[in-house]
């Protein structure tokens, strides 16, 4: 699937950022300030790992030759962070090669003005040419949303390591600091903050989009600190807790799901990407408080079998954006808006993890059943699509094989048949766009050996 993916992506769009595989030509969008390559950048590692030794050194001369930083346009900090300098990193730790650090050193410089504001939160959106950075139009009241600024950690503490620079980790921690210090309602975490005042915007707290990997990077800060970051460690369970206790629900039917909040009002509704949460918390289940370990486990094992049962649940087997808990539905889209499928990952990395720390043949049946769906309904003759409606087996394509679907769905598909030690839990772990980083054992990083390709083979 990665080689039939990769291989129309390098026939009909190599360079751009996205393919379009109807249409067999490139999409270049507005996401990533002029930067080109996505999938490329996206795809170092998966294919690395995968043994797939000609497509990566395509890649790896493209980045040679024709990567360029001097860009000028308008990019969204969060896409670039997660998607650039998380693959370039990730392609330096596997592979030792210096070109790559060189790179994403260059590019981590181009990203801090978007931290020039009064209260250090950065911006959503910055001009990489000119460094002058501006909020999302969409934003209220000019805010900085929480899953934004909220997923640079562990880059930029890798950042610091290879530039052997404080800066980056000084900027992450500053945002720490302030999000420590506010009063959170409920011990909840609002997902638009002002980057002028440093006060939440509106009180709509989720799991799912706007909210998702700022959780996330809080669990893996802690871990990929080799578990000496105690303040994220108890941002992590203190931010649990509170979720538990407002946004947890059982559905009639038995289901666990994670509703959203606005302002003590619960919308029963579940988008794709809290699906994440499955994985997330049981990544973090064992270093919890002893007698809450079990439960943990227990909640990330039903998070993760409600978001299989919104595959199973349409004619497809693939999920919705999003889906209910109202109005008679149950892990089902009851709006046609909410109907699609744009090859996400977040359902198989829960799987994955749920695989790796439990090694319940279960999880790997549901990938198995993911792998089928995709090829049925996805493969499209020039790569893989998106589909507009996951509950009618007369497909609709979007037309864009997103540069995740490379980097995040098919990598976690692969590893959830992989022996556990190809990218061990014990020595990475994944940023959110499934780009591995090591974990920083104190004074020993020049030391990581890139990983042993054999593993792979
Ligand atoms: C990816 O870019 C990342 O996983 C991000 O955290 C959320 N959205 C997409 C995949 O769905």
């Amino acid at each position: 699937m990665m080689k039939f993916a990769w291989d129309n992506y390098k026939r009909y769009a190599w360079g751009k950022n996205e393919l379009r595989p109807l249409t067999r030509n490139g999409h270049i969008g507005n996401m990533f300030g002029g930067l080109r390559g996505a999938s490329i950048i996206d795809s170092l590692d998966t294919l690395y790992i995968m043994g797939l030794m000609e497509e990566y050194n395509d890649a790896k001369e493209w980045v040679q030759t024709s990567l360029d930083l001097n860009s000028n346009g308008e990019a969204s900090l969060f896409e670039v962070n997660i998607r650039y300098v998380g693959g370039l990193l990730s392609a330096y730790y596997l592979t030792g090669e210096e070109l790559y650090k060189k790179k994403v050193v260059e590019l981590g410089e181009k990203l801090l003005p978007a931290f020039n504001t009064p209260t250090g939160i950065p911006r959503g959106v910055i001009n990489l040419g000119s460094g002058t950075s501006w909020s999302w139009g969409w934003a209220s009241a000019g805010s900085s949303i929480l899953a934004e600024f909220g997923t640079l950690h562990l880059e930029f503490v890798h950042l610091s390591e290879l530039s052997r620079n404080q800066i980056y980790t000084e900027k992450v921690m500053n945002i720490r600091k302030l999000l420590n210090k506010i009063e959170k309602p409920h011990g909840l975490y609002p997902n638009f903050l002002s980057p002028v005042s440093g006060n939440w915007v509106q009180h709509h707290v989720s799991i799912g989009g706007l909210g998702d990997s700022f959780y996330e990077y809080l669990i893996k800060s802690y871990l990929m600190s080799d578990k000496s970051d105690d303040d994220a460690k108890k941002m992590y369970y203190g931010a649990l807790e509170a979720i538990e206790a407002n946004l947890v629900q059982k559905s009639p039917g038995g289901l666990t799901y994670m509703a959203e909040w606005r302002g003590g009002i619960l919308d029963h509704k579940m988008g794709h990407l809290a699906c994440f949460s499955g994985g997330m918390i049981g990544i973090g289940a064992d270093d919890g408080e002893p007698e809450k370990r079990q439960h943990y486990l227990d909640l990330a094992a039903e998070i993760t079998h409600t978001c299989h049962e919104s595959y199973t649940r349409s004619a497809t087997k693939l999920g919705p954006e999003a889906f209910r808990f109202d109005s008679g539905g149950e892990a089902t889209a009851t709006r046609l808006s909410d109907r699609y499928y744009i090859l996400r990952p977040e359902v198989i990395e829960s799987y994955m993890y749920m695989w790796r720390l439990t090694h319940d043949p279960k999880y790997r049946e549901w990938g198995w059943e993911a792998v089928q769906a995709l090829e049925q309904h996805c493969r499209v003759e020039s790569g893989f699509s998106g589909i507009r409606d996951v509950y009618t087996m007369t497909a609709s394509h979007d037309n864009m094989q997103q540069s995740f679907f490379l980097s995040e769905t098919l990598k976690y598909l692969y590893l959830l048949f992989s022996d556990d030690d190809l990218l061990s839990l014990e020595d990475w772990v994944f940023n959110t766009e499934a780009h591995p980083l090591p974990i920083i054992r104190r004074g020993c990083l020049q030391d990581i050996a890139p990983q042993d390709k054999t593993v792979a083979e």
